[in-house]
């Protein structure tokens, strides 16, 4: 009833597929390959920028892009034990927020290394990763702060924590949690998820292709 298009190895794609798993909702997956012209007019037709994921519901017509916007579909028509966002009002402002603070001050800023090394040529990779490294740290700074004496970013798990999984993954390698030891227990909890050991292994054919293959640790090869 539900289509997901998107990869593996794609951090939002890991986002919504982490909600998934979590809510238990039934869905196939269309893998993308942006390589394709074909896959590029598809995702073009579901998201302005032919970015992915995108989401279908066959049954209600409906076709979604933005992954948090997917995530809260979800959560409405498909609701499961676990619950994406909290049913109090104020409350699920905090997981969007905490859920807006993953994607724009941690995976976007990761992805502007990403496209450093795989877009805009020599030379440029040194000064961006400075920029990044910094912009990281900072983030890391607020996020230890908030996350001391918390289980989860916003209440229980939820919409924040399925943008931090693969956000987080991400940026760690790029700049580790040094110094900041309530994220890097966050991040082994997320680790500990099986809805993201679940992503993460359906990536793990795929890592190789990360453009920092240099700064994946062992145990995330295996
Ligand atoms: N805000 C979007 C971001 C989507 C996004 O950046 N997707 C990346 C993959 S993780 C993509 O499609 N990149 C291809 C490109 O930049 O051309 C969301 O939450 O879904």
């Amino acid at each position: 009833m539900l289509t997901i298009y998107g990869h593996p190895l794609s951090s939002y794609t890991q986002k919504v597929l982490v909600a998934l798993y979590e809510t238990g909702a039934p869905f196939t997956f269309h893998q993308i390959d942006l390589g394709q012209e074909e896959d590029r007019a598809l995702m073009a037709g579901i998201e302005p920028m032919g970015l992915m994921p995108g989401l279908k519901d066959h049954a209600r017509g409906v076709i979604l892009s933005q992954s948090s916007v997917m995530i809260e579909y979800v959560d409405r028509h498909y609701p499961g034990k676990v619950r994406m966002l909290p049913a109090d009002p104020d409350a699920a402002l905090s997981a969007r927020q905490w859920d807006r603070f993953f994607d724009f001050q941690v995976m976007q800023v990761m992805q502007q290394i990403v496209g450093a090394r795989l877009f805009m040529g020599e030379g440029v990779e040194e000064p961006v990763g400075r920029f990044v490294r910094d912009r990281l740290e900072r983030a890391y700074v607020a996020l230890d702060h908030h996350l001391k004496g918390r289980e989860w970013a916003a209440g229980d798990f939820g919409l924040a924590d399925c943008a931090a999984a693969p956000a987080l993954f991400y940026a760690g390698m790029i700049h580790p949690f040094a110094g900041h030891p309530a994220l890097a227990a966050y991040f082994e909890r997320l680790l500990a998820r099986p809805s993201f050991q679940r992503a993460r292994t359906e990536a793990l054919p795929w890592l190789q292709y990360f453009p920092f293959p240099e700064l994946v640790p062992q145990r995330f090869r295996a």
